[in-house]
């Protein structure tokens, strides 16, 4: 899952801009003159009122640009996987593996423990020697456990896949659903691994695999990707073996915590077009301590990463902290019925890798007829890594998988994750796949439209409806100069080297 809670903002903004080399990418000069003369085109207004409109319009402005800076904080500050030629002397005092943990490590097992760091994006030394049944503090609200659970509830089959994690992370996650989920609830545990190349998972998973499989005969599958799928096709190979009724789809990287399946499995047999997530606590990269999240729904931003965000005011107004939480998507790991799911159509296995499917999933399942909802008495702690072993550019791939729901759902909408991600609509050269098979899916399953979406399930999203032109302005004299928004303190713009970072992206 790509969602940070913390903004982890005031770092040193120039260790930020170092790091931004990518962001540079998003600098399409050239494009931008051609473009600016042919967009939208505003509708002139009664004077006061458009002087109304220009002051909200600058606020919306500077809030937009805070809104992306704490974006762009919130990629780049994630601690990048490792470069071979990285000196590992100058890496083991910078890491901030060491920050809150392991002072009392010597030299040598540092040494160790950083280098695992470096390969997992956790503390996979820590981890090898924390029990596989630890417990966890229970965190649900007063009143979940008072929950009335019916005589009967559908199993469940729980799929995690991973691509080169930890195997003790693997094991606990496993240990934690079997321990915490009631035994004739819980039907199996699927493992999917996305080729990882890692030995440790082969022959020692098989092991233990094996072990618990002369018990229980059956109760743990693997399926083994013979090349890398990313976590998108991995999720459907999951579902594509499960058996029980209700299958959840998990990161491998997780423990499950006390009583989170029954409230799941009661409102999914309620209605089985409801897809539920578990409300998610944190267990931390470096010490393994849980640190308690508060209760939110799942959103996202217009580049289509995935937010947390404030339970709505309909929520709060029932006073009744174990009701659901309504939820415009999904950060990515949840519970479905198995059949609804097909009948849903799956996730999008035309994306790439990793990103914007638990978004198109959310999209899809409201306009669809059915609904995403949080639930405050399911909690699962979840590790967020420093880092991602999926690749090192993440971010085009969350690129072109967000242009592909864009195209798909969110008719004239659309333009807006275009200008987030500040590239033309037009010809933007960006291959996003063939989205036929999806736009087919979208009629026969005759879903509402995404206006309907926006104003019923997301009204915090913030509408752009006068956009004249958007992108860098260039200096068609000195063509290495830009318009930049200047020193924050004078509020005058200036001419600046283009750098095509948020201070020079106009709107
Ligand atoms: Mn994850």
């Amino acid at each position: 899952m790509v969602c940070t809670r913390k903004t982890k903002t005031l770092v040193s903004t120039c260790v930020i801009l170092s790091g931004m080399t990518n962001i540079i990418c998003l600098l399409y000069v050239g494009w931008v003159t051609n473009y600016i003369a042919s967009v939208y085109v505003k509708v002139q207004e009664p004077m006061a009122e458009k002087k109304l409109e220009e002051d909200k319009g600058d606020t919306l402005r500077i809030i937009e640009r805070l809104d992306h800076l704490e974006n762009v904080i919130k990629q780049h500050i994630q601690e990048a996987p490792p470069k071979p030629e990285e000196n590992p002397a100058e890496a083991f005092t910078d890491s901030s593996l060491f920050a809150h943990w392991g002072q009392d490590l010597s030299p040598e097992n540092r040494r160790i423990a950083l280098k695992q760091f470096q390969y997992y994006g956790y503390n996979a030394y820590l981890s090898d020697r924390l029990p596989l049944d630890r417990s966890l503090p229970d965190l649900r609200p007063n009143g979940c456990k008072n929950l009335t659970i019916p005589d009967s509830l559908p199993e469940v089959s729980i799929v995690f896949i991973f691509v080169n994690e930890a195997l003790s992370v693997i094991l606990r996650s496993i240990h934690s659903a079997i321990d915490r989920t009631p035994p004739h609830l819980l039907k199996e545990i699927i493992l999917v691994d996305d080729n990882s190349n890692n030995e440790e998972l082969k022959e020692k998973l098989k092991e233990y695999v094996d072990e618990v499989n002369t018990r229980k005969p059956g109760f743990i599958k693997v399926v083994r990707h013979s090349k890398q799928e990313g976590l998108i096709r991995s999720r459907v190979s999951g579902w594509r073996v499960a058996t029980a009724p209700v299958v959840a789809l998990f990161d491998a990287h997780v423990e499950f915590n006390v009583g989170w399946a029954e409230p799941v499995l009661i409102r999914i047999k309620e209605n089985r077009k409801r897809v539920i997530s578990p409300s998610f606590d944190n267990i931390k990269y470096d010490n393994f301590e849980i640190e308690e999240y508060p209760l939110s729904a799942q959103g996202f931003d217009w580049e289509l990463w995935c937010r947390y965000l404030n339970p709505p005011k309909s929520w709060w107004k029932l006073e009744n902290s174990t009701a659901p939480i309504r939820s415009p998507a999904l950060i990515g790991c949840f519970i479905v019925d198995r059949q609804y799911f097909q009948e849903i159509g799956l996730l999008d296995e035309g994306m790439e890798v990793y990103g914007g499917e638990n978004v198109e999933l959310g999209i899809r399942v409201w306009q669809c007829g059915g609904s995403v909802e949080v639930l405050p008495c399911s909690r699962i702690a979840h590790i967020e890594r420093a880092h991602k072993p999926y690749t090192e550019d993440l971010t085009a791939h969350v690129r072109r998988n967000a242009l592909r729901v864009a195209e798909v759902w969110m008719d004239e909408f659309k333009s807006h994750v275009y200008m987030a991600w500040n590239i033309p609509q037009e010809d933007s050269g960006i291959d996003i796949g063939d989205i036929s098979e999806r736009k087919a899916l979208r009629k026969k399953l005759q879903c509402k439209t995404f206006r309907w979406y926006l104003v019923t399930v997301y009204p915090e999203m913030r509408m752009y409806s006068d956009i004249i032109a958007y992108g860098v302005l260039q200096n068609s004299l000195k063509s290495d100069l830009c318009l930049d928004q200047g020193p924050d303190t004078e509020n005058i713009p200036i001419m600046y080297i283009c750098h095509g970072m948020t201070p020079q992206l106009q709107l």
